[in-house]
């Protein structure tokens, strides 16, 4: 029998970390604009839910930082010539711009990729397709390095597949794996997958209050390159009211984890028929836990973002790991201690303080990139990337020396910056073993 385990690959929080207010539709990112950041606590942050998470007894791995700042980006728009005098230029002249080349969102790993298990693939490999991310410009310039990272990490084409981003057209709008979950009996087997979106394709979205970032022609685009059993693949639309109170991706609303589903009622458009759905193609006992707007408030899960939590299998039962903010919201509280108490295959709620990340809108599950491999396949990508208490040690040791304590925006403008950033992923790629993770 096949065995596949889950590995949590998490992006490493870059150097620049900073609030730039650039997301709307994320009302954290929006409410901390230009507040001053502390990339150094972010990234001990992030490493410390890896551990975490690793210490539960599940595979866990790093996505290096993006080298910023992202100089294609200010070259389109004009500004060229010797690298500090760029950065002085732009600075003075668009410090908006700075702020999305500085960007440091590639941490947000759900958003890398959508990841298609061997499982559930007609040729029997792993097929990932890199978020294009085209909705947002600071996050767009995430694309292409993620391609060339992914590839290096996914280079085995015996296993793994892993294709273009999506056209950089608003029609194809892609965020990844934030809006895909997979349902199973066990990792190993053939799932079910269900790809969310928020509109159709380019031209419906006049309606909303905030951006609908998936559409449904990404998604169907992925389905069919993944080559999913479309009797095996369920698309799912996103709620106008959801999308509405800030639920800009649908794990702020939502978490799947083999035989369970963890979502909001206001989650889908029709949602009773999703769910239907679901159940019918899952053809198994899917336990769906459907939490009410009484019970857990669309304003209240957008604040704590329980639905952002991670839900991990660990031995015979599962565990939430939480964003701390739940522990503080009475709200939050009683409804992880009832799912805790009743007959179901949660038994266990972690906390964990993400707090920086958080204040842009991201809690664990945004931290992390779900891909389940076999044994074969995971001995297949780089060993230096998997967490270890030694690469623990390292990579602590490393942001303590490289990392600024404290950002603001102003500091962007600061041509030292830049080369803090090289020096420091460079001595990251030597960390690694290899300079091309730096993407
Ligand atoms: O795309 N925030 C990210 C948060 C992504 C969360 N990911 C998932 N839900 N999977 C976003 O909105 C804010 C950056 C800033 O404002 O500086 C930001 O990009």
């Amino acid at each position: 029998m096949t065995s596949a385990c889950e590995v949590n690959f998490d992006g490493l929080l870059g150097p620049t970390h900073h609030f730039g207010g650039l997301s709307a539709g994320n009302l954290a990112s929006l409410s901390h604009r230009h507040q001053v950041s502390s990339p150094r606590q972010a990234a001990l942050e992030g490493l410390a839910k890896m551990r975490r998470v690793a210490n539960m007894g599940v595979a866990q791995a790093i996505l290096p930082p993006q080298r910023r700042p992202h100089w294609e980006c200010l070259s389109e728009c004009g500004f060229t010539g010797e690298r500090h005098e760029v950065i002085k230029q732009v600075a003075k002249q668009k410090p908006k711009l700075l702020s999305v080349a500085y960007s440091a969102a590639a941490m947000w790993a759900a958003n890398a990729a959508t990841v298609s298990p061997s499982a559930d693939t007609t040729d029997g490999r792993v097929h990932l397709t890199p978020a294009n991310l085209r909705t947002m410009p600071h996050r767009r310039i995430e694309a292409a390095p993620t391609t060339r990272m992914l590839r290096e990490i996914f280079a085995d084409s015996r296993y793994f597949v892993v294709h273009d981003p999506l056209p950089d057209a608003a029609n194809f709008s892609d965020e990844g794996a934030a809006n895909h979950t997979r349902f199973c009996q066990r990792h190993a087997d053939r799932g079910v997958e269900m790809f969310v979106y928020g509109r159709e394709g380019e031209a419906d979205d006049a309606e909303g209050r905030f951006p609908a970032r998936q559409t449904r022609l990404a998604a169907e685009w992925i389905s069919q390159q993944h080559q999913l059993w479309p009797q095996r693949t369920v698309l799912a639309q996103q709620s106008r009211r959801a999308i509405d109170a800030g639920v800009f991706h649908n794990d702020v609303i939502a978490v799947g984890n083999t035989s369970v589903h963890l979502v909001h009622e206001h989650a889908f458009a029709d949602q009773a028929s999703v769910l239907q759905e679901l159940n019918e193609k899952f053809g198994g006992e899917l336990t769906t836990l459907e939490i009410s707007e009484a019970e857990l408030p669309l304003e209240e899960a957008v604040r704590t973002y329980f639905f952002n939590s991670q839900l991990l299998s660990t031995g015979e039962t599962m565990t939430l790991v939480c964003p701390a903010e739940c522990e503080r919201s009475d709200a939050a509280r009683k409804l992880i201690e009832r799912l805790l108490a009743e007959t179901n295959p949660i038994a266990q709620c972690e906390f964990v303080d993400v707090r920086q990340s958080m204040r842009n809108g991201g809690g664990p599950a945004c931290l992390r990139l779900r891909v389940v491999l076999t044994d074969k396949e995971l001995a297949a990508i780089p060993p230096a990337i998997l967490w270890t208490p030694k690469l623990h040690q390292r990579l602590s040791d490393w942001i303590e020396t490289h990392y600024r304590e404290r950002l603001s925006i102003a500091d962007l403008a600061d041509p030292r910056l830049a080369d803090e950033v090289e020096e420091s992923l460079d001595e990251l790629g030597r960390i690694l073993g290899n300079k091309r993770l730096i993407a």
